[in-house]
């Protein structure tokens, strides 16, 4: 409580100063190392990433959450498939969520690694599953599993 007044974690201490907030975290470690920029210069791209970080924070995040801690979980297993299909009905003809590989599919990547936890078949969503297979492809990715 002291470094989140949420309550929450992860917390990054940096230099002593605690940052919070999944998202938040992330952006704030793309500015600091700028040498693999994964939020796009150009503004509307930008935005565009930002929309699905919060797409995955106010929405999968939220009713992934009511699933593991079984607060209705029947009904919350019923929104996450219709906020993943979403996502999939995105992905299709894209190779990754927002353009190219940015902290949007950063932010989704751990939706599909703890699918078993959620609850989902990525099976049911074809274009999810490709671009899942996509990005563990990535030497950076494949190295967090
Ligand atoms: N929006 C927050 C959500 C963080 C969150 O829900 N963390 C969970 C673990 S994954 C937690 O700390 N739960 C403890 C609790 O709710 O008491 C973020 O993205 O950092």
């Amino acid at each position: 409580m002291e470094l989140n007044p949420y309550g929450k974690v992860p917390v990054l201490v940096d230099d002593g100063e605690p940052i919070y907030e999944s998202n938040i975290i992330n952006q704030y470690l793309d500015e600091k190392y700028r040498e693999m920029r994964l939020l796009p210069e150009d503004l509307k791209r930008r935005a565009r990433v930002r929309i699905w970080m919060d797409y995955c924070d106010t929405r999968l995040h939220a009713a992934a959450a009511d699933v593991v801690h079984e607060r209705e979980p029947e009904k919350a297993k019923e929104r996450l498939q219709k906020y993943i299909a979403v996502v999939d009905r995105e992905l299709e003809g894209r190779e990754y969520i927002a353009v190219d590989y940015s902290l949007a599919d950063v932010t989704l990547i751990p939706f599909c690694t703890r699918r078993d936890r959620y609850q989902f078949d990525i099976e049911r969503f074809p274009h999810l599953r490709r671009w899942f297979e996509r990005v563990l492809a990535r030497p950076a990715v494949a190295s967090t599993l």
